[in-house]
């Protein structure tokens, strides 16, 4: 949708913390990406997918109905080939990440990791026993060098299948062998995605669409999933723990440092370093209180659902950190990261670090990262921080922040479901079958600047809850929901439907479970497999009432996760606009891609891929989606007035009465 002229802050961001911060980027005339997305309107042709320039006879803009490229490519061929390319590089963002990760595994395995240890033996032994590793009789070490080896040998592999699919269900896995989509191996899909896609390949849109379905699957039952694996067994399976969010977390009389990006290697170092005495002792030195770490998008996920270290924001939050004048450093890996921080610092005494040897930013400092060396290089810049405290001019922090309840990983929901010696989904599934849970929405991806900050996201999730669907969030989506305060046990459960209700009071849990970063995405899919093979929801993903939907996604992963999804036998909704449709004014006509990746993949996979714009449309079909799969499932239908009269909810409803009529049903009669 195209932004002309500047909005009003509450236009901009539903969020109060961003709209202060909005006021101050004005006052002090500085630009963010919320006034430049006002200033820049979208390209309509490129960002309908239109336009194709992967060779020099062009670029070619398709806007005339039947028109062709200059080598004859029709307008489908184009989008299609558009959106595999998209797909290909959030694989490639998403796995790259887990191949690191697994570097990271290798070297902690050989002692060559200086400050990292396997914190989870228990998710370790089970992972490795997965894939027939020998697990009895080993040290951790052992084992952990054999899954290195193995999780490093599926971005290379060649030829077969890539074991981590192994673990989807036994339905599924013979879908995707009959289709012949399951990945050889994570690099291969990738590489193949930009080879068919040069001049003169493939040109049957759903022959390439095909492969961007196998090139996705690589990235969520291969990247992605050895990159939760890993992160688990290095830094701890998730469990739930207190943390915070958004710009109130930052605070005055401490050096604030921010870490922003993905990747938890480094972060989870600096979280150790910054707890180290010395280092402490440094800051005090240096005039501060002590340091004071959050983060920013996966980053913060990454160590608030692990440590309950705060999360300063998501997405759109990055600059708005540096503008509170408040943060010494913001330490950045991979993805997300804005090339705006760099120029907006300068206004600042903020110093921007880059890490990763692939990120390099003009202006930034650079301190490398090597997960060799890892606790030097996070004690190094800490220092670096701690040392810039003192050119700290005047600060701006709005004094705004919500307390939440995250890490809820599978493992964790599995074991709050039956405890630990009856960890099982079985409870989830009755809960669905019987109708006190309709069914189970997955909120996640990004925020988008074209859109109203955290809007769509926390609209769709508080509609769908009082609907009594079963939320789980990941990514910048959790961080929107956590500002609102819906991510808490109690706090937010009379305003969910009567059955989800009952539910979350029984088991203890908020009726939004926020599993982690996006790359945790994977998570989701291990759920649903074990709801599955629990019993009683289908033999298949694509028969489980559930719905994934990202309301106001803007990276290339989130069109890769979105597919994953697809893949996998999900229903999946995308807000704000299609980069797949024709023009607003259908100058062209060019459906035959949406059609394909809605009907054509619901054909094959179960799942499909649409994108939704209105908000409540997106709540109408989910629900829809929802109901049809109960259905189909024999399962009775949604009745919102069957459940929810345990003691709670009718002691809520109590409280809300007027006196005297509290009086009159306490004694019988009307008060006196
Ligand atoms: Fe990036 Fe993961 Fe999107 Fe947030 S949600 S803007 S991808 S940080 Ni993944
Ligand atoms: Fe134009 Fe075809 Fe080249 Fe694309 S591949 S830029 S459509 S000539």
């Amino acid at each position: 949708m195209a932004t002309k002229g500047k909005r009003s802050y509450e236009e901009r961001s539903s969020d109060p913390a961003a709209q202060q911060m909005l006021i101050r980027a004005d006052e002090l005339g500085i630009s963010t990406a919320f006034s430049r997305a006002d200033d820049m309107v979208p390209c309509n042709i490129g960002g309908a997918g239109m336009c194709c320039k992967i060779c020099g006879m062009g670029p070619c803009r398709l806007t005339k109905d039947g028109q062709t490229g200059v080598c004859g490519a029709t307008i489908d061929t184009i989008q299609a080939r558009n959106l595999i390319r998209s797909i290909a590089a959030g694989s490639a963002a998403h796995s790259d990440h887990g191949r690191d990760m697994a570097f990271t595994l290798k070297a902690v395995a050989n002692g060559q990791a200086e400050g990292y240890v396997i914190r989870d033996v228990a998710k370790l032994r089970n992972v490795a026993a997965n894939y027939g590793i020998q697990i009895e009789k080993r040290s951790p070490e052992e084992i952990a060098n054999d899954l290195a080896d193995l999780y490093i040998a599926q971005f290379g592999q060649q030829r077969g299948e890539i074991a981590p699919a192994k673990r989807a269900p036994a339905k599924r896995q013979q879908l995707w062998r009959e289709l012949g989509v399951w990945p050889r191996g994570i690099d291969r899909e990738v590489v193949e995605a930009l080879h068919r896609t040069h001049i003169g390949d493939d040109q049957d849109p759903a022959h390439i669409l095909n492969h961007a379905i196998r090139t996705a699957l690589a990235d969520g039952w291969g990247g992605s999933m050895i990159a939760t694996d890993i992160s688990d067994i290095l830094f701890g399976t998730p469990a739930p723990i207190l943390g915070q969010a958004n710009l109130g977390v930052l605070k005055n009389d401490m050096v604030n440092i921010v870490v922003h990006g993905h990747e938890p290697t480094l972060s989870q170092m600096i979280v150790a370093a910054s707890q180290d005495p010395e280092i402490i002792e440094y800051a005090r030195k240096a005039g501060a209180k002590g340091v004071n770490l959050s983060g920013i998008c996966c980053t913060a996920n990454e160590i608030l659902i692990r440590q309950g270290i705060p999360a300063a924001g998501n997405f759109l939050h990055q600059e708005l950190a540096i503008l509170t004048g408040a943060v010494e450093a913001m330490v950045v890996d991979v993805q997300c990261i804005m090339q705006a921080l760099v120029g907006l610092a300068e206004n600042f005494h903020t110093l921007v670090i880059t890490t990763s040897p692939k990120v390099r930013i003009k202006g930034a400092v650079h301190i490398e990262f090597d997960e060799h060396h890892a606790l030097t290089t996070a004690r190094q810049i800490l220092k670096t921080a701690i040392d810039n405290y003192k050119n700290r001019g005047k600060t701006y922090i709005p004094q705004i922040k919500e307390d939440l309840v995250p890490g809820f990983s599978h493992e964790y929901i599995n074991y709050m479901l039956g405890g630990s010696y009856r960890a099982s989904f079985r409870p989830l599934n009755d809960a669905i079958m019987t109708g006190r849970i309709r069914g189970v929405a997955a909120i996640v991806g990004c925020n988008n600047p074209r859109s109203k900050q955290d809007y769509l996201h926390t609209y769709v999730t508080q509609e769908l809850l009082k609907q009594d669907v079963l939320v789980v969030e990941t990514g910048c989506g959790a961080i929107a929901s956590a500002k609102l305060g819906l991510l808490l046990g109690e706090a937010g459960l009379e305003k969910v439907g009567p059955g989800l209700h009952e539910i979350c009071e029984t088991v203890g849990i908020p009726p939004v479970l926020h599993m982690g970063s996006c790359v945790d995405n994977t998570r989701i899919l291990t759920v649903l497999t074990q709801m599955v093979e629990e019993g009683g929801l289908g033999d298949d993903i694509d028969q489980v009432p559930a719905v994934g939907l990202a309301p106001e996604w803007m990276s290339e992963k989130a069109l890769a996760i979105g597919t994953y999804c697809v893949a996998s036998g999900a229903y999946v909704i995308f807000g704000g606009h299609s980069p797949v449709s024709g023009m607003a004014d259908r100058v062209v006509e060019s459906d035959a891609v949406s059609e394909y990746i809605s009907e054509g993949w619901e054909k094959l996979y179960g799942g499909r891929l649409e994108f939704v714009e209105d908000p409540d449309e997106m709540i109408r079909r989910t629900l829809a989606h929802i109901d049809k799969k109960r259905a189909n499932l024999g399962l009775p239908a949604y009745d919102a007035g069957r459940f929810g009269n345990s003691g709670d909810r009718r002691m809520l409803e109590f409280e809300t009465l007027p006196l005297e009529k509290r009086r009159e049903m306490i004694y019988g009669v009307a008060a006196d």
